[in-house]
């Protein structure tokens, strides 16, 4: 299969992230696609690839145009004001604000734009976004043209990224751009199945009302587990959407044999449904060892996952979305991949 993958995703390099009342380092750093791209190298997975580039014209597909315009200029806006670290937003309209006047200044802007401190944006960060979509559209150009599978190996993630908002260490929605590229160039049902351990809260928000894409996400529970305000099992869609969409919360700590009758229903909802083509959210940080998150999966576990997947029978697009056990999550993604090709052929 094709490994889509371009080393300027380290022009994003966040510096520290809001957590627990300090800064600290960010969990999502450069490295994890490094480990990553190592390890699919290593097991054989398949061939890495450079993506071509696309209009922003298919990203505006599932993005307000406002929203990209303020992602494309952010930086700029920022250090015109004398600043040279990342920027973090500090101020949010809840309940009650205005959200349609854009504000003239850049960090009432950031906030009316952004769910979370935890997502510094840097100098490079639109353009590595920018790229992860490319490297998305690249993944699903090759399906429609005939691939049974491809791997966008993008950073950084887009699952909690909504039609105009950040959040999640996300910027762009690489699995929502590559769903609705399915959609454009043909496909009458795509659907999307999300198996990082948060929710896609950004990824429900862009198709809830719609009929054509199918959400699909197991996920810790959000009464306890980030993103927290979205993500549970009594969301199912909203007018044109309703019955297409469903939430598989798991209250942390689940066994493993809870995650695959999740991973069960949700196939079977995927089968009923009779896609043109899956977009698989691959995060991987639902492995025992990671330090932010709290399922059990491991080695055996990914190999069955991607093998469910392959049995599927369907084109299949996996896109990078978390994990942050840094070191295991090339081989965690690996066995994913493995499991997948050893059923698919
Ligand atoms: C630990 C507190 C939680 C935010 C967690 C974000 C998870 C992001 C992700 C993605 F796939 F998008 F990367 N902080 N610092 O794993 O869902
Ligand atoms: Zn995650």
């Amino acid at each position: 299969m094709d490994i889509i993958y371009s080393p300027d995703h380290q022009l994003h390099r966040g510096e520290f992230e809001f957590y627990r009342g300090e800064l600290v380092p960010c969990f999502e750093k450069p490295e994890r696609a490094d480990y990553v791209l190592s390890a699919v190298t290593a097991q054989d997975v398949g061939t890495v690839c450079e993506p071509e580039p696309f209009p922003l014209t298919a990203i505006e597909r599932v993005h307000a145009p406002r929203y990209l315009r303020f992602l494309e200029r952010a930086w700029d806006s920022w250090t015109a004001l004398g600043n040279t670290r990342d920027a973090i937003p500090a101020v949010w309209p809840i309940r009650g604000f205005r959200h349609d006047v854009e504000p003239d200044n850049f960090i009432a802007q950031l906030g009316m734009y952004s769910f979370d401190s935890g997502t510094p944006f840097t100098a490079g960060t639109w353009r590595a976004a920018r790229l992860g979509a490319d490297i998305a559209l690249t993944a699903q150009r090759r399906i429609a043209q005939g691939a049974r599978a491809a791997f966008a190996l993008s950073r950084p993630p887009g699952h909690h990224a909504g039609p105009d908002f950040l959040g999640g260490y996300c910027f762009i929605n690489n699995a929502a751009v590559a769903a609705q590229a399915f959609i454009d160039s043909g496909a009458s049902r795509v659907a999307i199945l999300d198996v990082d351990y948060h929710h896609g809260n950004g990824t429900q928000s862009i198709f809830y009302e719609r009929a054509d894409v199918l959400f699909q996400s197991i996920h810790g529970d959000p009464t306890t587990e980030y993103p927290f305000y979205l993500g549970h099992a009594d969301e199912t869609g909203a007018s044109d959407g309703v019955g297409f969409n469903q939430n598989y919360p798991l209250a942390a700590g689940s066994s493993n044999a809870q995650w695959f009758a999740a991973l069960d229903a949700a196939c079977k909802r995927i089968a009923s449904f009779a896609p043109d083509a899956l977009v698989v959210s691959l995060g991987v940080d639902t492995y025992v060892g990671d330090p932010i998150s709290k399922f059990k999966l491991d080695a055996p576990e990914y190999l069955r996952m991607g093998s469910e997947l392959a049995g599927l029978g369907l084109p299949t697009l996996f896109v990078m979305e978390g994990g942050y056990a840094v070191q295991e999550i090339g081989l965690n993604v690996a066995h994913v991949l493995r499991g997948f090709r050893d059923l698919a052929g």
